[in-house]
């Protein structure tokens, strides 16, 4: 059976392709660990540790999703696998390291030192995954490899790429300084617009979009200087 996509959010227009695309000073950051995803757990915990290899025994999933960027960019149809949140939280984060019952403010944190915050509840939703596919291939570097955040209710700057740790807090706080909390919301519910606080979605839409074009082609210049350093490397 085919499905139709859902209609677009208000404010959303679609692209055929993901972009590598993010906040300007994390276009020339890299992961530095590729292969074993790695996912350390902290905050407010019993034991703070480590999930590599564990990953392994959780059930796999795969879903197909929009995915909309704040700034107005959709892309539709996405087809992810990995593993479900939720999962990963009842049979592994839960059982191992024991965050505080109240710690529902949730720190979630990039190999290349992007951190973004979700309340768990957010996170406990039915689609939100761990991913290390993309559309059937292994994530590449310009996605997330080896291991991301997909959010699909959220704007994308909560599905963080390069994941590497989950922080668990029962106080909730500001990751952003002052000057930069305009364009993000704790929440980023793509159905209610929450495109980020102080202006109201709809005018933010007109404010971040003249970005899309130059932010997309600086991500890809950087992605592709990289790739060039990287092949260098290996053929020395
Ligand atoms: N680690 C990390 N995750 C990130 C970002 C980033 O710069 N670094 N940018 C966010 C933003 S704003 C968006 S729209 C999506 C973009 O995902 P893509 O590069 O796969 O299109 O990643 C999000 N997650
Ligand atoms: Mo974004």
């Amino acid at each position: 059976m085919v499905h139709s996509p859902p209609p677009l959010p208000p404010g959303q227009q679609s692209r055929p392709n993901l972009p590598r695309f993010g906040m300007m000073t994390y276009a020339d950051r890299f992961p530095a660990k590729l292969s074993q995803p790695e996912l350390s757990v902290g905050g407010q915990v019993t034991r703070a540790g480590v999930l590599s290899a564990e990953l392994g025994d959780v059930e796999r999933v795969e879903q197909t999703a929009d995915f909309h960027c704040v700034t107005s960019w959709s892309v539709q149809q996405l087809r992810w696998s990995g593993f479900s949140f939720a999962q990963v939280y009842r049979q592994l984060i839960k059982p191992r390291f024991g965050p505080f019952p109240d710690a529902d403010f949730v720190v979630i944190k990039g190999q290349d030192g992007y951190r973004t915050s979700l309340p768990l509840t957010d996170l406990m939703g039915p689609n939100v995954l761990l991913a290390d596919r993309l559309n059937d291939e292994p994530l590449t570097v310009a996605n997330g490899a080896p291991l991301r955040l997909v959010a699909p209710a959220h704007y994308g700057y909560k599905s963080v790429k390069y994941l590497s740790g989950m922080d668990f807090w029962v106080d909730p706080f500001e990751i952003r300084p002052w000057y930069l909390r305009w364009m993000t919301h704790p929440r980023g519910r793509v159905d209610r617009e929450e495109r980020g606080r102080g202006l109201p979605g709809w005018a933010l839409r007109y404010l971040f979009r003249p970005s899309i074009g130059p932010v997309s082609r600086l991500f890809k210049r950087r992605l592709h200087d990289h790739n060039r350093a990287v092949a260098k490397d290996q053929s020395t």
